[in-house]
């Protein structure tokens, strides 16, 4: 199964942490496309643009997601590239996953809460603690289907 992880990166990388959790999970379940997202290394700043251009990291991107069974996104960290990318997962009839944390303090954004009433496209409420154990749940239902 390939997945594609959608975090935050020049939207800010306060929630890296988090991103690397669920990787790490994600990778039990299949091979995660994009586990660069979760890098310490990547920063907000661009050095990676620089190298390859955005317009590479657009394209080789929806490659990926066209490629992608599943797409996993942690969409506290508000981010204009999750927005898109998952705008475009909803377009391409994907199978996606948004995990939101309320503890935040943030309020996500309507777009995204309200995004589908089609079981393909689900936003979860959940806590840090909990993330390997939704996404056991998520996946063996998937299994199951
Ligand atoms: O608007 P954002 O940068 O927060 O968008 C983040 C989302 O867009 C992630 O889910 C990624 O899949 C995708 N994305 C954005 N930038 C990159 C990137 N390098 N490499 C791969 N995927 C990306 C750019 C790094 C940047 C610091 C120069």
């Amino acid at each position: 199964m390939n997945i594609y992880f959608c975090g935050s990166i020049r939207g800010g990388r306060q929630d890296v942490n988090i991103y690397q959790r669920i990787v790490k999970q994600l990778q039990k379940y299949g091979k995660v496309l994009t586990e660069h997202v979760s890098y310490d290394s990547l920063s907000d700043k661009g050095e990676d643009a620089v190298l390859n251009g955005d317009k590479a990291i657009h394209d080789r991107d929806m490659k990926w997601l066209m490629m992608s069974d599943v797409i996993v996104a942690e969409v506290t960290q508000p981010s204009l590239g999750e927005g898109y990318e998952l705008g475009r997962a909803m377009a391409m009839k994907k199978r996606v996953l948004c995990l939101f944390r309320p503890s935040s303090g943030k309020v996500l954004s309507a777009m995204i809460r309200r995004a589908s009433s089609d079981p393909l496209f689900q936003t979860q409420d959940y806590t840090e603690d909990d993330v390997e154990s939704i996404l056991e749940k998520y996946f063996d239902s998937l299994n199951k289907n």
